[in-house]
Formats: structure tokens, sequence, C-alpha cells
């Protein structure tokens, strides 16, 4: 009936939607290009490819386009086709003579270049002199799953898990199919499965046959399986009394293991570490270094085609500063790994803060490949309740400028290898993706999968294009809408710091669940999950001195870098915080004292979400109505939430500050 007519446009098609364009004439003007197509050759991926386009075009242009083995006018050729110039992945869609043809050297390219036409296609764009020309700038483009054996996800907001292992491998659950192409469609080409606080059962023969049903499904679309594996695993389910990387049996037991995966799974990715941190084990346990642990399993690779991806996340109680501590741990051990490690590390020092500097190992390693991870989930961010669109966050680090050598050493170059010439380089994305119909909980989490995944295959491209581009796909190509929309998207980030953590406040939300603010929070089991350590509001001011005068972090960066931060009157207000502990009554550049310009922030930023709320509402008839209501209701909550934050904070800092509200705004409820 009407009730469940309102729930036909579920949100699980993602940006994939291929609704017959509105306008006759483009439709027209697309299906003369787009007879039939062409593939020549039959494997997997090739006919992968041609399936896609099949699927995306008959939507789009409202007719049959039935796929051949050959062509004529008007067909699209697709072709592998050797290329110099476009890497192993890189892709040409090209309109010729007879029509349009899509090459690439290999299939997985001539894949990503059909859904770049239909991207085109989709967004509204004329098919005259096509020539779509791209390729990967990281090799490695991997979402990163934190989802467990028994179905829960570690800060996943988006329901359970979509990976059901009881029921592999005999059962394929369809969804894995369209969880395939959605990465595919966005250039994801890797896949670790499993949580990095790991469980050794992954590792198991029963647990090996599942991820190889998975790793079929997904390898059509040119994505590999990765696992993160628990450092103890010897002894836990291998019988052996120790997991030293350096005792012959423990090596032997990895070697073993490993090409028993490779072959299970011929295609398989490799190893994602976690270890001596927040209490996982590791070879410190040993006595051993976090190289001799990473060498020691890269070993274990013999041959295989796979690589280690070591973590550089870790931080223990009582060793000063937390922001030096991976720094202190990693930084030293630059040049001692083995070809086939690469070191995983947060886009800042802490832990993916709603706004963080970048992290002070970008640039200090240059003999070592470093994996930028950066977090989809917003742990740290709303959960699923609170829209904020992670483009500007993650474009924020990539253009963070590092200075190693010298001005324009941007993180983005250390991240893609060009900096330090290294031949293997990779990112990765912590998946906010659950069981739910929408994938993503808030339908506008959609757009930071997105987001990552374009940003992974090409870091030049724009938060705000790809914010456009996304709106047009998933939501509405009414002009007007996407202007509202686009521009909440684009303000979201910045909006959401202001109500939170504003002036480069961090780390002084609720403590369990990591939700809402908890400033006051001094007692905790260690010193470094309270908020008090972070924030250091005294009688005489607030945040955290990192100068030569107080932890001297600041000293980890490189000279130019260091310099932006420096001085607590030139410091850039967003990251002022970090850096510095600042009276109270300091004037800021924007000529209010700290505590004023702080309160203001909090009121302005809480206020914000009303014009969110009106900018939804005006796009209100371009969009699904159920959809509508969804996110429309989730701005509420975002409002009363913004509220929440705003008055505890302000209400905190000023039982610190003993300061009066600036004239004008409200008293706190
Ligand atoms: O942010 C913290 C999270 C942990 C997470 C850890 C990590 C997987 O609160 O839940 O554990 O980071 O990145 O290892």
């Amino acid at each position: 009936g009407a009730h469940l007519q309102g729930y036909a446009d579920d949100g699980y098609r993602l940006w994939l939607k291929y609704d017959q364009l509105a306008d006759a004439k483009l439709r027209a003007t697309w299906q003369a290009q787009a007879r039939g197509i062409a593939v020549e050759g039959s494997s997997a991926t090739l006919q992968t490819a041609a399936r896609e386009l099949q699927l995306g075009l008959q939507g789009l242009l409202g007719r049959p386009v039935p796929v051949a083995a050959s062509g004529g006018k008007g067909y699209i050729q697709l072709r592998v086709a050797a290329d110099p110039a476009l890497g192993k992945e890189g892709y040409r869609v090209v309109s010729e003579k007879n029509g349009l043809t899509v090459t690439g050297p290999s299939e997985a390219a001539v894949l990503y270049g059909c859904f770049a036409l239909l991207r085109h296609v989709q967004t509204g764009q004329l098919p005259t002199k096509l020539n779509l020309t791209s390729q990967p700038r990281v090799q490695y483009r991997m979402l990163n799953h934190w989802d467990n054996p028994n179905g829960t996800v570690e800060r996943g907001y988006a329901g359970s898990s979509i990976w059901k292992w009881q029921e592999l491998p005999e059962v394929i659950d369809p969804r894995y199919q369209d969880y395939a192409r959605a990465n595919a469609s966005i250039g994801i080409n890797g896949v670790v499965l499993n949580n990095v606080n790991a469980s050794a059962r992954y590792l198991t023969d029963e647990y090996v046959r599942k991820v190889a049903a998975v790793a079929g499904v997904l390898r059509p679309y040119g994505i590999r399986v990765y696992l993160s594996v628990l450092w103890a695993a010897p002894r836990v389910i291998g019988g052996l009394p120790t997991a030293d990387p350096l005792d012959p049996k423990v090596k032997a037991w990895w070697m073993a293991r490993t090409n028993e995966i490779y072959k299970a799974i011929p295609d398989f990715g490799g190893f994602l570490v976690k270890a001596n941190s927040e209490g996982e084990p590791g070879p410190q346990d040993y006595g051993r270094t976090h190289a001799d642990g990473a060498n020691m399993l890269a070993q274990s690779l013999g041959t295989h085609d796979g690589i280690v991806m070591w973590r550089a996340f870790v931080y223990k109680a009582g060793s000063g500063d937390r922001f030096k501590q991976a720094y202190e741990d990693f930084q030293p051990l630059d040049g001692k790994f083995a070809d086939k490690v690469l070191v995983q590390v947060k886009n800042g020092p802490i832990d993916f803060q709603a706004r963080e500097p970048f992290h002070p190992l970008f640039g200090a390693m240059p003999r070592t490949p470093l994996v930028l991870e950066v977090q989809l989930t917003q742990e740290y961010l709303g959960f699923a309740t609170h829209l904020v669109y992670l483009g500007p966050l993650i474009k924020e680090c990539l253009e963070a400028d590092t200075y190693a050598q010298g001005k324009g050493s941007t993180v983005a170059k250390v991240v893609d290898g060009s900096l330090e010439k290294h031949s293997i380089s990779a990112i990765a994305g912590v998946a906010n993706i659950g069981s739910d119909r929408n994938w993503t909980g808030h339908p506008v989490g959609q757009a930071n999968w997105y987001a990552y995944g374009r940003l992974a295959w090409d870091h030049t491209l724009s938060s705000e294009g790809i914010a456009d581009e996304w709106t047009r796909m998933t939501l509405s190509r009414e002009p007007a809408a996407v202007t509202a929309i686009t521009q909440v998207l684009n303000q979201s980030r910045n909006i959401y710091v202001r109500y939170t953590t504003p002036l480069g406040l961090h780390h002084i939300m609720g403590q369990n669940l990591h939700y809402g603010p908890e400033p006051w929070l001094a007692q905790s089991a260690r010193p470094d999950w309270t908020a008090v350590y972070y924030h250091k509001a005294d009688a005489e001011g607030l945040g955290f001195n990192r100068t030569a005068t107080g932890s001297n972090a600041l000293a980890l960066y490189a000279p130019g870098a260091r310099q932006v931060w420096m001085n607590s009157t030139t410091c850039p207000l967003n990251y002022l915080l970090w850096f510095h502990h600042v009276p109270w009554t300091q004037q800021l550049s924007t000529g209010r004292t700290l505590w004023n310009e702080l309160t203001t922030r909090y009121y302005t930023g809480a206020d914000s979400v009303l014009w969110m709320q009106r900018q939804w509402e005006q796009a209100k008839p371009a969009l699904d109505p159920a959809l509508y209501t969804d996110v429309a209701a989730r701005l509420r909550v975002q409002h009363r939430e913004a509220l929440w934050w705003r008055d505890a904070c302000v209400l905190y800092f000023q039982s610190v500050s003993k300061q009066p509200l600036p004239p004008g705004l409200p008293a706190p409820t």
C-alpha cells in the first residue's frame, strides 16, 4: 500500500542509481552512442565490466543495450590494450569515428572506465568529443572493516556486519556482490574483512574457506581480500608457547599458514596488523621491535604477491604527551622495514578527532612507504545521526604541507610515493557500512564512503566536486536542490567542529561511547583517556602547550610546518589549542578574547544546524519523500545534540574561566 511505497527508494542502491534520464534530448543523444556494447574477450572481469555498463545504460537510457562479441556503429567497444601512459589500472574513454571505446591496460582498468562513463552519463553530461582519461595515484586503495566474527562492528553505527560468517562459505549473500560493485565503481581494490582488534580465528582452515568464498565474489570486480591478524595467533591457535617473531617455530608457523591461505586464495592481498596498541599483543612483548614483527610477517609471504600493513597507532600510559608516542616508536625504525612492509598512520597524531594537525610521521620516514588511514565511520563525528561530510577533512590532511623536502611536500605526495620515490603506495579508510538497508545508517554517510574512494583514486579531485557528483548520482539532479544540498555537505564538517571542539580543542567527548561531551572527565583507567589531559583548562587559560616550553611535540615537525603553528599569535585559530595554552583574556585575530571567541563558536555552530535544516527543507520537492523525512529527523537530533555539546562545554569551561558570557549570547539551558 501507500505506506510501503514511501520506502520504495530505501537507499540500498547507493550512488549506483540508474533511473532514466529525465531530459529526452539528452537521452536520445546518448542512445545514439549506446546501441550496444561490444566486448572482446570472455574473462570474468571484462564480462563484469560489460554487464555493469549494460545495467547502468539500460536504466539511464530506458531501453535495452545488448552485449555482443562485436558490434557496428554506435556500439561501445570494451578492450584491453597496452598503454604505457596509463599504468596498470588507468582507463581511456574516447569517442572515435565508429563510436565510444573504453580501453585500459588491464581488465580492471576497463571496468573502471565503464564506471567513469556511467558517472558521466548519470551526472547529465554530453558524449561530444569524449575523452575521459584517468589513472589512480595510489596503488592499494583499501577499505578496512572493523568487523568481528560474531557480527558486531567496532565503532560501527549502521547495524551489524555485512559478513555472515556462520553461513559462509555455503551461503553467499547477494549483498556481497552489490558491495563489490559499489567499491569497484569508486576504484577501491582491496578490503580488509575483519577488525584490527583481531580474532585469530580468521587464520584457521575453517575461516580461510569462508574468506575464500568472499574473495570469489569480489575478484571479478578487481578487489582483493586481506586479513587483520592477531599477533598472538601462533599461541592462540597454533599451540606454540610463544609468538616471538625471532623464534624459528613461530616463523615456520606463519609461513605454513600463509601458504595455506594462498592455496585457497591465490590473489590474497596480505595482512594488516595492530600490535602493542591498546592491549593488543605484539613483538614488544618479547623485547622485539615493530620492524622485527613486520619483517617476519613479510618474509612469511615469500614470493606470493602480498603486503604487510603495520599500524603505527600506538601510545602508552605515562610516557609523556600521547601526540609524540607513535613518532618516538616508529621514526627510529625508518629504513629497517622489509620491502613488502608499509606503515599505516592515522591522519592525525591522536585519534580521528574532528580536526587534527597532520600526523608528524608523514615526511619523517622517507625510507618507508606510509599508508594514510582515515576513518569513514564517524566514531568522534556524531555516529550515524550527525550529518558530517568528510571530504573536507580528508582533503585537509592530503593537502597539508609537511615541508619534509621543502615547500610543497604534501601528505598526498608522501602517501602516493611521489615525494620519496617509493614503488608501492597505499591508503586506507575505516568502513562506515553495515547491514542497514541503506548501508551507512545516515544516508549522507554514503557520501563519505564515496568521497574516500574517489580521493583514494585521485587526491587532486576537489571535495566540492565530489560532493556535487555524489549528490547528482544519489539524491537529485535538480539544480536548486543540488546547490542547497552541496552547500550543507561542504559546510557540515566545520559546523560540527564549531559546536563540539572549536579552536583546536580535542578529545573532550564522552569516555566510553565516544559520543557527546564530557570535558570535565578527569578520572579514567589512564590519564590519556581523560578530557582534562587534553584541554588543560585552568584559571589562566585553555589548551595544550606543545611548544618548547611545553611538551615540545611541535619539534617533531619539519621547520616549515612547525613555523605555521609555533607562535600563539599567528597560529591559525583552527589549530590554536592543539599547540598553545592561551589565556582566557588574550585577544585573538578575530578581535575577540579567547573566551568570547570560544563561546561564540559554540553558539554559532549550534545555530548553523538550523541553517542545515532550512537548506534541507529547500531541497524537499526534489527528494524522495522517505529519504527527505529520514534526514530531516536526523537533523533534529543533530540540533538537540549540538545544544547539548554547546551547553555542556560552555558551562564547564565557564566554571574554570569564571568569565561572563559575551553580550548577546543567550544563557545555556
Ligand atoms: O579510536 C580508537 C577506537 C578503537 C579502535 C582504535 C584503533 C579498533 O576507539 O575502537 O580499535 O582506535 O584504531 O585501533
